[in-house]
């Protein structure tokens, strides 16, 4: 085991040799090409993961733009690690890529390779998660959706719908991954929207990752824990469809005994939707490729972009579900 570990790392690094040899090469041979006028754009893109169906959503969305746009995209996919992320924005940086965009797996923590970015010259796009960096200066501009308001109006609509209630309802919440801007956001959202209604009250909440096997795993944990729940919000499609596996499987029926309240709207969500599985979705698009390779343009002519591009979105009853799924392209 030992030595085939230590084999595989001397052939990693010798490889890295290779790369960051042939990289360095290119990167030579770039510099003489830019007076040329050939203006190939090189994007580094670094994704979180392959958590939900979002993610599926989002990547298709950068690489169909990317190719749509003539510009080069170096792809790759951290698998929900920071520490992978840090290593993809360092290897951007040493093939000297035009552009590097993320999707940060969480909120903080980014600084120090950011500057590293920033003093290479290279300017950097945030895309669909945010940072929590004082420093403004070290990216150009944030693209992405109000997680704020996606939990808020999820809230509103439980506000709603819990109107006539007289005693207590009971909600479990199933968060995103520990730390991201979604889950920070979409908690908060949520929290200061039934506040409104002092009968609405968060008895659990736990991390499912973003995830289907989290939701289902975290919500067996909450049916066990807690033997009345009246309401699920789970701050991702995916991990409300875990929850609907576990409910079933409790012998109760989600929609119905468990009013579930969601956010994404990506197709599987917007089935158990129209199918009256879940209540209610927030929506969030994952469609940032074409204007995250509009950006990028821009930006490499050197042209000012906003610093906050917000995605626009809306929200879907059951009803709406039914009308809007046979158009939906994700
Ligand atoms: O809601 C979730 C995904 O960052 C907005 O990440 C994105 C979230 C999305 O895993 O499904």
């Amino acid at each position: 085991m030992r030595t085939r570990r230590t084999a595989r790392t001397i052939i990693a690094a010798f490889a890295t040799v290779l790369l960051t040899g042939g990289v360095a090469a290119c990167g030579n041979s770039d510099t003489g090409d830019t007076g040329g006028g050939d203006d190939n754009i090189v994007l580094g893109f670094s994704q979180v993961g392959a958590e939900s169906g979002w993610r599926t959503a989002n990547t298709s969305s950068i690489k169909a733009a990317a190719a749509e746009a003539s510009i080069e995209l170096k792809f790759d996919d951290a698998q929900q690690k920071q520490e992978n992320q840090i290593r993809a924005i360092r290897n951007f940086i040493q093939q000297k890529v035009d552009v590097i965009a993320f999707s940060p797996v969480v909120e903080s923590g980014w600084d120090t390779v950011l500057k590293e970015a920033k003093d290479a010259g290279i300017p950097v796009i945030l895309t669909d998660r945010a940072v929590d960096s004082a420093d403004k200066t070290l990216y150009k501009t944030f693209l992405g959706s109000d997680f704020v308001k996606e939990g808020r109006l999820s809230g509103e609509w439980l506000v709603e719908h819990t109107r006539s209630a007289t005693g207590p309802v009971n909600i479990v919440e199933l968060q995103g991954t520990t730390g991201s801007a979604p889950a920070n956001d979409r908690k908060k959202g949520f929290a200061e929207a039934i506040s409104a209604n002092p009968n609405l009250k968060i008895i659990a909440s736990q991390s499912g990752d973003f995830t289907r096997a989290g939701g289902k795993q975290v919500m067996e944990q909450f049916l066990k824990a807690n033997p009345d729940i009246d309401v699920l919000f789970a701050h991702n499609d995916d991990m409300g469809l875990g929850a609907v596996e576990a409910i079933t499987a409790a012998g109760k029926t989600p929609g119905k005994d468990i009013v579930i309240v969601t956010i994404d709207a990506v197709k599987d969500g917007m089935q158990a939707l129209a199918d009256g599985k879940f209540n209610f979705i927030a929506e969030c698009s994952p469609l940032l490729g074409p204007q995250l390779m509009d950006l990028v343009k821009k930006i490499h002519a050197g042209e000012q972009v906003p610093a906050r591009i917000e995605t626009e979105e809306t929200t879907f009853t059951q009803e709406q579900a039914k009308e809007a799924l046979p158009n939906r392209k994700y």
